[in-house]
């Protein structure tokens, strides 16, 4: 069988933001809430794409560099947990009409390509714990992280010595 690659389309959190989400997630929750995701791996997922082969990697890399649409801000001011993939999550309470687009297009591309795609709607969120182990105190979202989104990237999860790194392997601007 050809060789396949985890991979996924993906927003990167500006550092200064990646910093205080790290900081607000320390203060604000138990120790045993769960398995918080490591500072360097936050992110947006746009699309997931799944395993695929390099010949889908080529595809779908041509697809998303022929994508025209301008940046946009993005405003992450809100927080949950989903008991039933057991996360604890932070995300934007409105998501900007850009961020819909984006991972719409990249959504679609993927799923004419053969890349399963949940029949749910889409939910911008980025995953502070995996592995929660029961219904958790979500603190009042007393913050607003804002910040400009003017590139998106392809990442892949590798999983290496019983820890999981997402690798940039490409990236693109928003611009029309
Ligand atoms: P999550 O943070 O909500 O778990 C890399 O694994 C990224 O792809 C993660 O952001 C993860 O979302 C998302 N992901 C993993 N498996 C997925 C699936 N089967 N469907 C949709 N998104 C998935």
């Amino acid at each position: 069988m050809a060789e396949t690659r985890r991979l996924f389309f993906a927003l990167e959190l500006p550092k200064e933001v990646q910093q205080q989400i790290i900081h607000w997630r320390a203060t604000q929750f138990p120790e045993d809430t769960g398995r918080p995701v490591a500072a360097e791996n936050l992110h947006l997922t746009l699309a997931f794409l799944g395993d695929i082969s390099a010949d889908k990697q080529k595809a779908l890399s041509q697809l998303a560099g022929r994508i025209r649409q301008k940046g946009f801000t993005l405003a992450i001011d809100d927080a949950g947990q989903w008991l039933r993939s057991n996360v604890v999550w932070i995300g934007p309470r409105h998501a900007p009409l850009g961020l819909i687009q984006l991972a719409n297009m990249l959504r679609s591309q993927a799923a004419r390509n053969g890349c399963y795609q949940s029949p749910q709607p889409f939910h911008p969120h980025i995953t502070l714990y995996r592995n929660t182990p029961r219904a958790v105190t979500i603190p009042p979202p007393n913050f607003r992280w804002q910040f400009k989104v003017d590139e998106f990237a392809l990442y892949e999860s590798v999983f290496r010595q019983g820890r999981t790194r997402y690798q940039e392997l490409q990236r693109w601007t928003l611009s029309n």
